[in-house]
Parts: C-alpha cells; sequence; structure tokens
C-alpha cells in the first residue's frame, strides 16, 4: 500500500504487509534522510531554511504527500457507507491506519484506537465523555505546572460543570523537573484523574510516565498521557505505561494536520458514553432515542479525517523504518548538544533539565525580548518560536513571560545547530548584548 521512495531506512509495503529493509548498518544517515523532505531544500530571506520549530509541527516526508495524493487521485470515497469499489478501497485503508496505530502505540486491539483531530480534541474527548460521567463534584484531577493549555482547559471546562477541583503538582525551578517522590502525598482518596504530559514542549522534561501510572493505578485512580511531544520521538507502549488514555496528533510525527489518536484502554472505553452525535457512530435511531455501536466508531461521528489517517499511517511506517528508538537517541544528543552550546554562551537563561532532555532548548537573552530574537533569527533564515508556547501557568511559575525555543526532530543535525548557535551569537551583538 505504501510504496515508499528516498532515502534512508524505509520498509517496504507490498499489498497490506510491510517488510523491513535489513539494516546493514546501526548508524542512521540522518542527513540523507533530509532529502526525503522536499520543504527543507529552499532559501528563506536569501539564506537555507534552518527548521527548528519542530514541536509546534514537523515537517512531511515525500512518502506521506504521496500517499495523500494517491488516495485523492485513485481511491476518495466516503467510509463506512458504500459498497462500491472505491468506498471499499478508502474503508480499507482508513482501517489499515487503525490496526497500524494499534501496532504503534502496543494496544492490545484496534478498537482502542479513536482518530481525533489532534491531542487536543482527545483530550476533550475525554473530559467531555469519560469526565461527565465519572468525574463528580469534589473529586479532584491531578496535572502537573508543565502541562500545556489543552490538557488545562478541558479540565477546568469540566471542573466548572461538575464542582470538581484542579491540583498541580509543581516543578522544581528552571530545571524543570517533577519530583517522583512528592506523587503519593499528591495521590489523596479523592483524586479521580492523573493527567500529564510525556514530554515538556517548553522544557524538554521527559517524565517517567510508566512509574506515574503505576502509582497512580495502584489506586484505583485513571491516567492520561498527553503524547503531542513524545509520539514520533520514542517508542511508545501503552500497555507498559499502564495508562488508561493517551492521546497524540499526526502533525507533529511526519503526518498531516487535522488528524491525531486518542488510545483508550478497552475496558474503560466500553463505560465511556459517546462524545458527539452523528451519523457513523449509531446501532439505530429513531425519533426519541438511539443506540450506539461499540468503541472505538461510538465516538467517531461524522466523516472522519480519511486522507488524515491514511497519510498518518504512511508517517508511522516511516518512522519505524527509521526507528523511534534511533529517533530518542538522535533527539538526546541534539538537544546536550544545543544546550551545551547554549549553556557557553553569557547573558542567556535557559530552562529544563540540563541532561536527559528532549530535543528542544528554551532560553531567553539578558534584556532581549522573545519575539526579537525569533524575528531576527527569521531573517537569517532560522525558523524559531517565541511565546508562551501554550504554557501560560508554566511561564507564571517560571516568572517569564515568553521564551525563545528551538526544537529539533532527526532530520536536524549539529552542523545546523552549530548555525543556530551563531545566530543567536550574532542576535545578541545586534541588540548589544
Ligand atoms: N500537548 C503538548 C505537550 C503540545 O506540545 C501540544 C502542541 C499540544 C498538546 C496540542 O497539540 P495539537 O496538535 O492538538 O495542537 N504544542 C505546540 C507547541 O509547542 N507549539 O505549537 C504547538
Amino acid at each position: 500500500m505504501n510504496n515508499l521512495s528516498g532515502t534512508g531506512f524505509h520498509p517496504i509495503s507490498i499489498g497490506d504487509q510491510e517488510f523491513m529493509p535489513q539494516q546493514t548498518t546501526k548508524t542512521v544517515d540522518w542527513k540523507a534522510l533530509r532529502e526525503d523532505f522536499p520543504i527543507l531544500d529552499q532559501k528563506v530571506h536569501g539564506q537555507p531554511l534552518l527548521y527548528l520549530d519542530n514541536a509546534a509541527t514537523s515537517q512531511k516526508p515525500r512518502a506521506v504527500i504521496d500517499a495523500l495524493s494517491r488516495y485523492y487521485e485513485r481511491d476518495n470515497a466516503n467510509v463506512h457507507r458504500g459498497i462500491h469499489e472505491l468506498s471499499n478501497r478508502a474503508t480499507a485503508a482508513f482501517e489499515a491506519a487503525r490496526v497500524r496505530a494499534a501496532k504503534f502505540l502496543n494496544a492490545r486491539s484496534a478498537d482502542e484506537i479513536i482518530f481525533t483531530r489532534g491531542t487536543t480534541e482527545g483530550i476533550n474527548l475525554v473530559a467531555a465523555a469519560w469526565g461527565t460521567k465519572f468525574i463528580k463534584r469534589g473529586d479532584k484531577i491531578l496535572l502537573t505546572e508543565m502541562e500545556h493549555h489543552s490538557n488545562i482547559v478541558p479540565w477546568q471546562l469540566l471542573a466548572e460543570r461538575t464542582g470538581a477541583q484542579l491540583v498541580f503538582l509543581p516543578i522544581k525551578g528552571d530545571c524543570g523537573l517533577l519530583d517522583l517522590a512528592q506523587l503519593d502525598a499528591f495521590l489523596t482518596s479523592d483524586v479521580k484523574l492523573l493527567a500529564m504530559t510525556h514530554i515538556s514542549n517548553s522544557l524538554g522534561t521527559i517524565n517517567p510516565v510508566a512509574e506515574y501510572c503505576e502509582r497512580a493505578r495502584r489506586r484505583g485512580i485513571a491516567t492520561l498521557i498527553d503524547a503531542a511531544q513524545s509520539a514520533g520521538h520514542r517508542p511508545l507502549d501503552v500497555q507498559q505505561i499502564g495508562c488508561d488514555f493517551l492521546a497524540f496528533s499526526g502533525h507533529k510525527m511526519c503526518g498531516p494536520t487535522g488528524i491525531g489518536v486518542l488510545y483508550g484502554r478497552g475496558e474503560v472505553l466500553e463505560e465511556t458514553p459517546p462524545y458527539q452525535g452523528g451519523g457513523e457512530m449509531i446501532l439505530s435511531v429513531d425519533f426519541h432515542q438511539s443506540t450506539w455501536k461499540h468503541a472505538p466508531h461510538k465516538f467517531e461521528a461524522g466523516t472522519p479525517d480519511i486522507s488524515g489517517a491514511i497519510g498518518l499511517h504512511a508517517a508511522m511506517v516511516y518512522l519505524d523504518g527509521i526507528g523511534r528508538d534511533r529517533i530518542a537517541q538522535h533527539d538526546l544528543e541534539l538537544g546536550a548538544y544545543a544546550f551545551e552550546k547554549l549553556a557557553a554562551l553569557k547573558g542567556i537563561r535557559l530552562f529544563g533539565p540540563p541532561i536527559g532532555r528532549a530535543g528542544l532548548v528554551s532560553f531567553l537573552l539578558d534584556g532581549i525580548h522573545a519575539h526579537d530574537v525569533v524575528t531576527v533569527a527569521d531573517q537569517r533564515g532560522v525558523a524559531l518560536r517565541g511565546g508562551h508556547h501554550c504554557n501560560q501557568p508554566l511561564m507564571k511559575k517560571l516568572g517569564v513571560e515568553s521564551t525563545a525555543r528551538a526544537s529539533f526532530y532527526f532530520y536536524n543535525t549539529t552542523e545546523e545547530i552549530d548555525r543556530f548557535v551563531e545566530v543567536v551569537r550574532e542576535i545578541k551583538k545586534f541588540f548589544g548584548g
């Protein structure tokens, strides 16, 4: 189904079978992989593009772009409805993506995979459907201080509706680590849910989520993992993590925008009511009442993002062709390299852990606004991000309004980080620092 072209490590698909090419070397030629990403080969403001905004969204390899155009050129039809050839093809491809997502997460069944628009919708689905049934007045929802707005605001809305209360696990200073030793004290009997991020998009902290889930589970507390920043960056195994829910976005891991996955443990999904009502999710409809399909279809009302799921399938195959363990190692190396190079500069404040960090760095230059850093960097062809990164409460805790952030993916190289650090040096000079 996915005839992947380009360089690097690619599984070859024949029919719906995947074959991994024999890898003769343990190392990946990261530079060669860049050729799979047409967008990287361009100039911005007269300089070669240096794309360091991968935490916001990643670039797309040819394999994903081709899967999308192939679908629209040959197979486009609505799913689960027709009995004509194109509809059957579209349905088979859409459901094959679900099976592949289950394999990607090591879920027990494809029925545990719900297609969403992304992480944000996945978390909103849990808050609206599961939360409305299971969270009551006086219950507590435990979050952390490093959560993205999409793992705060849905719980605030739920708390407003139900009279529940939000509690936040604190982070320690600029190094941005949680204290696992503190967790037990927070897991009181009124806590019904622990919802936390795997990797912080501002700090680069990697949380040991399996240990958090294990302690919560021992007390009968439900768990949700925000895997927006981790799904495309490291192997994920929902059974090993032991969570009830896990959400991620396709667009941050080489897939298209508009598609994401919510994993829900089978038993939990069965007792969770529907999210939205409409076509596709029902067994039967009468004028005054309806019955629902089983999970996952009861959570997927309306025409889904069919091409998005197909593009996401190609992205998962592509990433596993490289090896998510290798990508994680490359992330660690790039993160450590960038942190060390920046730490050697004077007048810079760095956020997040010095070691064991994800492939991103957040920083502030003394006396220079993060937006000015990003604007000048852009003039030199370097795409950074400046702002609160949808982490306003975290920024408040750190005592800042914003940070500048460089976030890497596997197609970034240490040479690019050298160029980025050189640009940061120039910016300091430009502003008289
Ligand atoms: N959770 C985390 C940890 C994130 O980093 C993001 C997006 C989301 C949830 C939401 O993902 P979405 O795909 O549903 O929007 N983070 C960022 C970022 O750091 N810069 O832009 C978006």
